[in-house]
Parts: C-alpha cells; sequence; structure tokens
C-alpha cells in the first residue's frame, strides 16, 4: 500500500484530499503535515498520523519521509494568488525553493510526487477561450510565475532524473470544509456563505469575468486519478488542464437563486484581483487528460450549487 505525505494538509484542499484518502488507502498510510497547526482542524489531524512540516525545512522533511517510509509525497504547501501578489518573496520562497526541496527528496528517496499547479500559470497573452493544453505561458502574477516555474521544473525532474512526477492545473475550486486560502476565485465560495447568512453578496470580481472552477469532489478525484494512471498512457505528466465549468458572477448568482430566490448580487471591485482575474483564461480545453488518464468531472454549476448550499446549510446549521 502506498504511504504518502500530504505537505500544507491543513489548507483548502488538503483538508478534505487527507480525509479521502485515508478512506482509499488506510488511514495509517496518510501522513498529514502543515507548517503549523491550525484552529479548527482537530478532527482532520486526530484521524491518523499527522507532522509539523515545513517544505523549506529539508531536514524536517526528510525526517518524516524517513520515519513513515513514505514513497509518494502530494505537495499542497503553497502561497496563492491574491495573497502573492502582498509578499511576492515569500510567495517564490515557498512555492519554488519548498518544491526543490519536495523534488530533491523525491530524487534521492524514489517517491512519486504530485504537485498541483493552476489556471495562473496562463497569461493575459495566452488564447482565452478554450485554452488549449500547450499554449503560451506568460503570467503576470508572482504566483503565476512560481507555477508556470514549478511545472518545468517538475517536467525537468522527470526527465532529467526519472522522478516520476505528475500534476494538473487546477481552476478556482469549490468547497464547503475550509475557506480557501488567499486566491482571487475565492468569491466562489464566500458567495455562498452570504447567501446563506444574509441573502446578498457583494462581489469583487466584476460581472462578465469568466473563469473554470471545479467542485471539490472533482478535485480530490482529479488527484487520485492521475497519481494511480498508468504511466505508459502518460504524454504530459505535470500540468494537465482540469476543468468542470465556466462562469461569470451573474450566472452563479442565478444558480443561486434556484434555492434561493431573493438572493442579491452586487459589486464593489477589487482592482487587483481584477486584473488577476482578467489575465486568466475564460475556459480551459482539458481533452488531454480526459484522453491519457480518463479525466472526466462529475459536478457542473447547478449540481455544483445545489449540494454546496445544501452541505453548507448543515454545517452553518450546526455552529
Ligand atoms: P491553501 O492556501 O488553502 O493551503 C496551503 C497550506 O499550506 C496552508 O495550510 C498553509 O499553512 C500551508 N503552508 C504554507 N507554507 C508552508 C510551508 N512552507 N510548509 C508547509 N506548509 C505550508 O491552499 P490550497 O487551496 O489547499 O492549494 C493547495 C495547492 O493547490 C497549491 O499549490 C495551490 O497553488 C494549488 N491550487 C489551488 C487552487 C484552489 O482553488 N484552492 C486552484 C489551483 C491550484
Ligand atoms: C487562486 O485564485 O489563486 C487559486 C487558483 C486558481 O490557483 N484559487
Amino acid at each position: 500500500m502506498r504511504k504518502i505525505l500530504v505537505t500544507g494538509a491543513l489548507g483548502q484542499i488538503g483538508s478534505e484530499l487527507v480525509l479521502r484518502l485515508r478512506e482509499v488507502y488506510g488511514k495509517d498510510n496518510i501522513i498529514a503535515s502543515n507548517r503549523r497547526i491550525k484552529e479548527g482542524h482537530m478532527n482532520l489531524i486526530e484521524s491518523g498520523p499527522f507532522e509539523i512540516v515545513d517544505i523549506n525545512n529539508m531536514d524536517q522533511m526528510s525526517k518524516v519521509v524517513g520515519k513513515y517510509k513514505v514513497d509518494t509525497i502530494i505537495n499542497l504547501a503553497a502561497i496563492l494568488s491574491a495573497k502573492g501578489e502582498k509578499d511576492p518573496s515569500s510567495c517564490w520562497n515557498i512555492n519554488m525553493n519548498g518544491l526543490i526541496n519536495v523534488l530533491e527528496l523525491g530524487r534521492a528517496k524514489d517517491l512519486q510526487i504530485f504537485n498541483p499547479s493552476s489556471i495562473a500559470a496562463f497569461g493575459s497573452s495566452t488564447p482565452p477561450d478554450k485554452t488549449p493544453q500547450d499554449t503560451i505561458q506568460r503570467p503576470t502574477t508572482m504566483y503565476g510565475v512560481t507555477k508556470v516555474a514549478g511545472e518545468l521544473l517538475c517536467d525537468y525532474y522527470f526527465k532529467k532524473y526519472g522522478v516520476d512526477t505528475r500534476g494538473v492545473r487546477f481552476p478556482g475550486l469549490i468547497s464547503y470544509e475550509t475557506l480557501p486560502g488567499g486566491g482571487t476565485t475565492d468569491y466562489a465560495v464566500h458567495i455562498f456563505y452570504k447567501a446563506i447568512q444574509h441573502k446578498r453578496y457583494t462581489s469583487y470580481i466584476d460581472k462578465g469575468t469568466y473563469m473554470d472552477m471545479m467542485y471539490m469532489p472533482d478535485a480530490l478525484e482529479a488527484i487520485i486519478k492521475l497519481i494511480e494512471a498508468d504511466p505508459s498512457r502518460l504524454e504530459h505528466r505535470n500540468a494537465f488542464n482540469v476543468t468542470a465549468m465556466s462562469f461569470e458572477p451573474e450566472e452563479l448568482a442565478a444558480s443561486i437563486r434556484k434555492h434561493i430566490p431573493d438572493f442579491e448580487l452586487d459589486y464593489d471591485v477589487d482592482p487587483v484581483r481584477q486584473e488577476i482575474a482578467e489575465s486568466w483564461p475564460n475556459s480551459l480545453d482539458d481533452s488531454v487528460a480526459r484522453e491519457e488518464w480518463d479525466w472526466n468531472p462529475k459536478y457542473d454549476l447547478d449540481t455544483m450549487v445545489k449540494d454546496m448550499l445544501e452541505k453548507l446549510k448543515d454545517k452553518l446549521g450546526e455552529i
């Protein structure tokens, strides 16, 4: 059975991925880690092995890999787009120097490495509609720079050293368990909290701004499917375009109104995040992921909205 170390496990993806991986591979085979303990995660921390690991601290990470005989690292430790623009040097340090540590460990100990990229790896000179798998990548945020460099670095470690690196370009992820960690697509999560609590949301992203999105259950299955994919089918290894839906704020609001008819949406656009959003694609072409490892998301806009509202109402009702 695999032994998987998940870094950055107390973030938006990790807090759900760890529990899903524990169902699939057994709780003792999934080592959750984060550089610090964060409030509200005691369930996850107590549901199996947990270690403090800072990916910028090679000794610490290497000891944990040795202690549990880890054979796979899923590297989720990172700084996202909006936070990255506030502190570009930390964004570079964690997303690049941390990733190099992960890849060096992969090389030294023959580990499989999954490292997610993002739609942020594209920029305004990228074809914005049905953005192809292989195309122009000139991102204008520090986060995007680290994501495209990370994609290349992962390809380099595979080609040069034979490290089994894999990854996808995730779009904005929508989930109810843990709030997003400071990205541009976060509005598409916040809107659900405000819709349930106040029947009203003020969006910092302007109407008409399309971005790709995906519901968390599909994102978790993408990770598991790709780490298990037959390597002989993988022409690409890192940075597969994956998407499930593309919408702009008015379309999301219209879908929410099918369940909360008096929900109101207005705008107070944040120029920084709006500029980032406008530099990202409107919609991705994910046919290569579908061909090479049978990527096939289950949730579209309406099914995601229905499930989000049900689950979040339960969660907020419990508080
Ligand atoms: P997040 O910000 O919610 O969580 C990141 C976690 O990493 C946090 O718990 C943080 O404490 C931890 N961390 C930060 N620096 C660390 C370090 N040096 N060592 C160890 N832990 C550290 O992020 P997320 O949304 O879960 O994203 C995970 C990965 O997926 C990132 O690489 C991100 O770029 C990528 N991604 C996410 C989305 C999304 O919408 N959530 C979309 C595209 C790509
Ligand atoms: C962000 O908005 O920064 C992330 C991402 C798409 O990478 N959600």
